[in-house]
């Protein structure tokens, strides 16, 4: 029996794969923190499709804030600034959360601020524990190959909503994880991975009529959003690797290490 240990302890050690896991949701990332370089941050109805939509179509750089009190300090500046709380653009601000509010040309070249229920939160509380990259169905297969390059340890982080677990987010790490685990060159061992995983490969065909029933989809749809959540599920309209460099976000070419 010892021997067995020791032999699984030798493979173990021998085994120079880079980890890729998942983690559900904000909640739950202080589990997971202190082991990965990369972290995905996760959102894709709608705070990071929104960022990629915003980055396909030229803006300069993305400030991701927690609260509205520091969206409102961004506005009395002066700055572009977009605010979405429950799905609603706050009163008084710019824009909320639809990836086509920053489709438009008066975006072009300039630096927008970002304030969103659940998504910039996350970009948050990530930010300190590695390179936080942004990760939607927009940019999947253009994040994928850059993930692949980096050759890091990554954590997928989904949003969720309110702390708590969501479909979408999840079936986009899975998405992730699924393209690297194929590779070989990686590695995953919690549960949450495999789950994330298998959810992908029971959605990948019709990821819309999916998550028909999920419960942000159903939200929104209340708000008549429906356009918006057929933008966001639609995989790879923006192939941009958004990536935070101090407090903003910038688009990166796909050949950049980090
Ligand atoms: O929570 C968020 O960051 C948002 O994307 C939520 S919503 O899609 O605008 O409702």
């Amino acid at each position: 029996m010892q021997g067995y240990f020791l032999y699984f302890r030798a493979m173990e050690t021998l085994d120079n794969r880079k980890k890729v896991e998942v983690c559900f949701s904000p909640y739950l990332f202080p589990l997971y923190k202190e082991e990965f370089d990369i972290i995905v941050v996760i959102d894709v109805l709608r705070a990071t499709s929104a960022i990629c939509a915003a980055f396909n179509n030229g803006v300069k750089e993305l400030i991701p804030v927690p609260t509205i009190e520091e969206a409102k300090e961004y506005q009395e500046k002066g700055y572009l600034v977009g605010a979405e709380r429950k799905g609603q653009i706050v009163e008084g601000f710019d824009f909320g959360n639809s990836p086509y509010s920053y489709m438009i040309d008066s975006v072009k070249g300039q630096t927008v601020v970002l304030s969103t229920t659940n998504g910039t939160k996350s970009i948050n509380i990530a930010k300190d524990a590695g390179q936080v990259v942004i990760g939607a169905l927009s940019n999947l297969d253009t994040l994928n190959d850059w993930l692949v390059r980096q050759n890091k340890n990554i954590l997928c982080l989904c949003s969720g909503w309110q702390n708590k677990f969501n479909l979408e987010d999840t079936i986009c790490a899975g998405a992730i994880l699924d393209h690297l685990l194929a590779t070989g060159n990686y590695r995953s061992e919690e549960d949450s991975s495999i789950a994330a995983k298998y959810l992908f490969l029971s959605a990948k065909d019709n990821i819309f009529g999916y998550l028909k029933a999920s419960s942000h989809r159903r939200r929104l749809k209340n708000l008549n959003l429906n356009e918006d959540i057929k933008f966001c599920l639609t995989p790879n309209t923006a192939p941009v690797i958004p990536v935070l460099k101090g407090d903003r976000l910038v688009a990166i070419e796909a050949d950049v290490l980090i």
